[in-house]
């Protein structure tokens, strides 16, 4: 059992990851992103979970990355720690990801917000990326992340300086999907997340796959790996199915198949 996790699925094919350190604003500890990985993991390989809402609480989605782990940590000590690869295997997760944000989103506790596919905040919500005031910088994407969904000048000041901003300037700058007063953000990233578990699994992965690799790739070969996926899913039973509702004006019973 995860000690910094509350892990629970819900029905309509949702599950839901809460970061649970509370006294440390969920400070990401290196033993809070084993448990994360490898709940995410388990979610992602459980046919019964077709989307994945990861929050924190109303106060904090999370503070960062733990600094006391790192305070006396040496360059040697952090590369041993490899602990990016965790990061690479949340990268990997096929099923879609939500971020319900209320409260900071700071540092690594931003750049788990932009691994996620897509961000719920709340209006109390504030995303930063704060390390250049404790000497260090983004390590886990905040420099590319950041930079693709906001551009360069919004990236920038934020990095260069700490500056943290508000979901609605979020929301304005492309960096998240919704805004809504604190009481519904939960709800609200549920609802969106129900809308994606209600489609059909292997389209949603292999449409998510195929939107990410458009960041690590050329157009022609963004579009090559696109076109392959759309054959591959005429080989789904869930395509036949879809598209005989479609034509017999029913709803479409999707199997995962
Ligand atoms: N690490 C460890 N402990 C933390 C962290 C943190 N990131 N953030 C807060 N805490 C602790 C505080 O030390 C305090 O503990 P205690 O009660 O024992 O003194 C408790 O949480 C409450 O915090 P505050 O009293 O500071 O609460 P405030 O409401 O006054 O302030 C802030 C809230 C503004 C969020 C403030 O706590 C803060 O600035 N925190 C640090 C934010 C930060 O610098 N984050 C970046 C960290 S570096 C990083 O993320 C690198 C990412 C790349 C690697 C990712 C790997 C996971």
């Amino acid at each position: 059992m995860p000690e910094n996790l509350i892990v629970t699925k819900h029905d309509g094919f949702i599950a839901t990851v809460q970061l649970n350190r509370p006294k440390v604003l969920n400070a990401l500890n290196l033993q809070l992103m084993v448990e994360l990985v490898e709940a995410l993991e388990m979610l992602d390989s459980d046919p019964d979970v077709r989307c994945i809402v990861i929050h924190g609480s109303e106060r904090v989605f999370a503070a960062g990355a733990d600094i006391t782990e790192m305070a006396e940590a040496s360059a040697i000590d952090m590369l041993m720690r490899d602990q990016f690869t965790r990061w690479d295997r949340i990268r990997r997760v096929k099923t879609p990801l939500i971020a319900a944000v209320s409260g900071v989103a700071l540092g690594g506790g931003c750049e788990l917000t932009m691994i996620c596919d897509m961000i719920v905040a709340s209006e109390t919500a504030r995303f930063g990326q704060p390390e250049i005031n404790i000497g260090v910088m983004p390590g886990a994407g905040g420099t590319q992340r950041l930079t693709r969904a906001v551009g360069k000048a919004l990236a920038m000041e934020m990095v260069l300086t700490g500056r943290m901003v508000t979901a609605v300037e979020a929301h304005a700058a492309g960096l998240i999907n919704r805004v809504v007063p604190v009481e519904f953000y939960l709800e609200a990233a549920m609802k969106l997340a129900r809308e994606v578990a209600a489609r059909p699994p292997i389209a949603s992965r292999l449409a998510k796959e195929s939107v990410l690799k458009s960041f690590d790739t050329t157009i022609n070969d963004g579009l090559e790996f696109e076109r392959k996926n759309f054959y591959l899913l005429f080989a789904t039973d869930d395509m036949k199915e879809g598209m005989a509702a479609f034509l017999q004006k029913r709803r479409a019973e999707w199997k995962g198949k």
